[in-house]
């Protein structure tokens, strides 16, 4: 059984990300199948519940307020809207329903209708996660009592590339918020975006703070960036498909229990860079036609590659972090459990 690390070294994660990749598929395969059905993807629904004219300055993103890209402005949607598109993304067989919003975090007067979405959709049979950016510990609270499943807050790159793509919040403000999260027992989906203009060093030192978590994300996005006309990065250059395959069998074997989701970019990926992806340790990916602002691959096309593949839309991943691991892990760490997690913000290493 592979063993759960928190001590990966950007070396090593390099040299993982260096081997032949016969080799590298290899390692990625023996790790899925110990915890994961290969002929199984979890399907996500993605909504954007208030779009566009976000304070921050994301390099890649379509609806920063920084940049001109034809987004119109939204706000933030009604109840009843939101109900109805997860009871069209239940229908198509999503199990769980991500909501986005274009903050930079939320305002505490949003909070209580926050905590009615995810009750209700909750009682929609759903799993939730919500992405609204950063989060306070208050906030956190409402959204533990809420019983919100998973909260997703990237990282989205390496410390060290970071500056070059988000100026107006630090890398520490985000392990901040995910140190919170942990801190409620909410689960976690943190990942990034792949193509931004990172050198291979980069990628092995995003994966490796994603590693050192402690315990491990239970969910795992890779995006590919998605090139919007008005962002800077609409001239990046294009990232090697077998590239990103490396970093998704990278992750699998760095985060053995985590589940590694295909997120953004797949519409212009072709179906055998999908198949390598799979077979590479992702098992999860966003269904639907669109993803927060920006076009999905077609429903279709989705049936008809899992189909060719034998792949089948599951309920429930196998493995993941599950209840019962998660309160033990919570229990050592808030009984005072002596590890060095406790020393450093009690969840997990910095340096
Ligand atoms: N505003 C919140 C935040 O940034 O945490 C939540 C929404 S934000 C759109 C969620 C994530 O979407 C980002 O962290 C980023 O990783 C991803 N994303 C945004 N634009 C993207 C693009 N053009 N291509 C790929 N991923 C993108
Ligand atoms: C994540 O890592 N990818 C999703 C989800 N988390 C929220 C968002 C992708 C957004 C792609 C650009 C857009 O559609 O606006
Ligand atoms: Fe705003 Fe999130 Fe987009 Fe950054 S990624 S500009 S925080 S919506």
């Amino acid at each position: 059984m592979a063993e759960l690390r928190y001590d990966w070294t950007v070396e090593e994660v390099e040299a993982l990300l260096d081997l032949p990749f016969a080799d590298l598929m290899y390692r990625a395969q023996q790790t899925h199948r110990e915890s994961f059905d290969p002929n199984r993807v979890q399907v996500s629904s993605l909504l954007s519940i208030k779009t566009g004219a976000c304070p921050e300055d994301c390099k890649y993103c379509p609806q920063s307020a920084h940049y001109s890209t034809g987004l119109e402005r939204e706000r933030l949607l009604s109840y009843e809207v939101i109900m109805q598109k997860a009871r069209e993304a239940r229908a198509q067989g999503a199990t769980r329903f991500c909501m986005g919003a274009a903050w930079r975090n939320p305002n505490d007067r949003d909070m209580p209708f926050i905590v009615d979405v995810i009750r209700g959709v909750k009682a929609l049979g759903m799993e939730t996660c919500m992405t609204l950016g950063m989060l306070t510990d208050s906030q956190c609270a409402m959204l533990a009592e809420a019983g919100l499943d998973y909260y997703n807050h990237n990282l989205d790159t390496s410390p060290e590339f970071y500056n070059q793509i988000i100026t107006t919040r630090t890398y520490e403000d985000r392990l901040e918020t995910i140190r919170l999260l942990r801190k409620h027992h909410i689960r976690i989906c943190c990942g990034g975006i792949l193509g931004m203009g990172e050198t291979r060093r980069d990628r092995a030192s995003f994966l490796r703070q994603l590693a050192i978590i402690n315990p491990h994300p239970e969910s795992v996005p890779i995006n590919m960036l998605v090139k919007v006309s008005g962002t800077p990065l609409e001239q990046a250059k294009p990232l090697d498909g077998l590239e990103f395959v490396r970093v998704v069998a990278a992750a699998r074997i760095l985060m053995p229990k985590s589940v590694v989701r295909l997120s953004a970019g797949r519409e212009q990926m072709t179906d055998e860079l999908h198949a390598l992806c799979f077979l590479a340790g992702a098992s999860s990916i966003f269904y639907g036609t669109k993803l927060l602002t920006t076009k999905n691959a077609e429903q279709r096309r989705d049936d008809e590659l899992f189909e060719r593949l034998g792949i089948s839309a599951t309920e429930n991943q196998t493995a993941g972090t599950d209840e019962e691991d998660l309160k033990i892990i919570f229990r050592k760490i808030h009984e005072g459990a002596h590890n060095d997690q406790e020393e450093h913000h009690g969840c997990f290493r910095l340096e």
